[in-house]
């Protein structure tokens, strides 16, 4: 890969994977890749969904509500999930089979309690920008490869801003998995990354 090239790997953290509070059903199938594709990169990013306790994304801060009931949140709908990824907490620590000494930046994202961010880039109201895109525009990189957790969600979103921001953007299809809360959000979030101009890539088709 050339050196204008990163490789994103996005929430790889112990709650993501079954048995972890929002486990997502296969996910530890995402090792041996996530490691062995890393070699083909100058540039690592790895990203952390990093709550604090009183996240108003966490359910267990509405005590009339459910987890996974959507809620109107200053405008935004927001999905209510179960406690996840607190600072601090194994649960937030990256997954112990992800290689990790080639990981040259860590964002975390989430961290203000009023407002969730599924995107690398920026929280959900695109108010707040992370320290990921002046740290790849620092580095001199146009093109990111995404994989991660969860399609869906925080791949999703994150794509999407790539796209946005001007990014050549590869998704790697094999390297994700999705929460699937509705049938069909998955292959929805795959059409519509495509569509916004992100290419869905197979981790076959990367080489050195
Ligand atoms: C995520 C739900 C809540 C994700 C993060 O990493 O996709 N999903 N927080
Ligand atoms: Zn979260």
């Amino acid at each position: 890969m050339n050196k204008h090239s990163a490789l994103i790997l996005i929430d790889l953290q112990n709650d993501f994977f079954p048995g972890g509070s929002l486990g997502v059903p296969g996910a530890d199938a995402i090792f041996p890749l996530a490691n062995t594709v890393q070699d083909l990169f100058d540039f690592v990013v790895a990203t952390q969904d990093w709550h604090p306790q009183n996240h108003t994304s966490f359910a267990s801060n509405h005590p009339s509500k459910k987890a996974f009931e959507v809620i109107d949140l200053n405008g935004i709908p927001q999905v209510l999930w179960p406690d996840h990824c607190v600072q601090g907490t194994k649960g937030a620590e990256f997954h112990s089979k992800l290689r990790k000494d080639k990981i040259s930046k860590i964002i975390h994202k989430g961290t203000d309690p009023k407002i969730d961010s599924y995107s690398a880039f920026y929280d959900n109201a695109h108010l707040k920008e992370t320290e990921l895109e002046p740290f790849l525009k620092e580095k001199g990189i146009h093109t990111v490869y995404i994989m991660g957790l969860a399609t869906d969600y925080c791949v999703y979103y994150s794509v999407l801003d790539a796209v946005k921001l001007g990014f050549k953007t590869y998704l790697i299809e094999d390297g994700c998995f999705g929460i699937n809360k509705n049938t069909g959000d998955v292959e929805n979030a795959l059409k519509q990354m495509k569509q916004a101009g992100a290419t869905i890539i197979k981790s076959s088709s990367l080489r050195s």
